[in-house]
């Protein structure tokens, strides 16, 4: 999540749909009030008082009327994730949504006022580090890059040069090719790391040995500023430190990135690197 940034609120936007448990909620439908908070920059149109520097909120709301109606859905969970992702992917300056989706009709036999759903999505920036050291690896590299692209559910790929590199750890294998990039996606780390493992089996990868030779290799370097230590990820990149073959490439992307635990940059974690070696 990021801080300071700018909001746009709406609420109690009212929609006519039918989302619900039950299949008299799905014949008949009832009233929904959606609340939302975006998350932007707005200095730009500040200054500029231009509507295209900003997001228009009136066709936010037209969107997200939309996106409740043209689908029916059994829970508000689903239905707000699926308004939350349409607005991310249709608004482009739009970083992140708060959208709270209530039903003060649900069909529960009791008086209350309102029950609702209240959700948090948003772009996350994620750097990767890519390598190959078996078949073609510069295909395999640029292929891998192309699968991310074409996924909705990232954006804005951009990659560093490719370098030959020495082994690290199993030293008894071929010279890898190396590189990083950086994007922007809605996907949690644990669906990224995921869609990630899918890529490389699509790239024959075989897991036999760790550290052995494969024709792709994809890493989760660092994701927004989180901290993840769990038994499937661990965030940042543990070994980053020592490896040049990962520093390098991400210098080239973003020298001044910081590590969120360490606080140091990249450039100084490569120049450190560098003065041991
Ligand atoms: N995993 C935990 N954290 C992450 C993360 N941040 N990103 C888990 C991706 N995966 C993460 O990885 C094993 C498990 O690590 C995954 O299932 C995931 O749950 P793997 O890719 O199956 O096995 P691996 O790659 O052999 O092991 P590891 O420890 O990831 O090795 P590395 O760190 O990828 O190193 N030398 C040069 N010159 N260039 C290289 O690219 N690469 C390696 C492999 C060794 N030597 C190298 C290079
Ligand atoms: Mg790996």
């Amino acid at each position: 999540m990021e801080e300071n940034m700018d909001e746009i609120r709406i609420s109690g936007l009212e929609v006519y749909a039918y989302h619900g448990v039950f299949p008299e909620e799905n014949e008949k439908g009832q009233h929904f009030y959606i609340n939302a908070v975006l998350y932007t920059d707005t200095r730009k149109a500040g200054i500029t008082d231009e509507l295209s520097d900003s997001t228009n909120y009136g066709l936010v709301c037209e969107e997200m009327a939309h996106a409740m109606t043209e689908q029916c859905f059994h829970l508000l969970e689903r239905a707000a994730e699926y308004v939350a992702q349409h607005v991310l992917m249709t608004f482009p300056l739009v970083r992140e949504i708060e959208l709270e989706i209530c039903k003060p009709e649900a069909p529960i036999p009791l008086t209350f006022s309102n029950v609702s759903v209240k959700i948090r999505r948003g772009w996350h920036t994620v750097y990767l580090g890519l390598g190959s050291n078996l078949g073609d690896s510069r295909q395999y590299l640029q292929t891998a890059l192309e699968k991310l692209s074409a996924s909705d559910q990232i954006r804005g790929v951009k990659s560093s040069e490719w370098i030959r590199t020495k082994p690290y750890g199993v030293l008894e294998q071929p010279d890898f090719l190396n590189g990083a990039a950086v994007m922007e996606t809605l996907l949690t780390p644990w669906e990224l790391l995921d869609f990630l493992h899918e890529v490389e089996a699509e790239a024959g990868r075989v897991r036999k040995e760790r550290w052995g030779a494969r024709t792709l290799d994809l890493d989760i370097l660092f994701y927004d500023d989180n901290v993840i230590d769990s038994e499937r990820l661990t965030i940042p990149h543990a070994d980053m430190i020592n490896r040049e073959f990962v520093l390098a490439p991400l210098a080239e992307l973003n020298p001044h990135l910081r590590h969120p635990i360490t606080g140091e940059t990249v450039q100084e974690m490569l120049k450190k690197l560098r003065q041991k070696a």
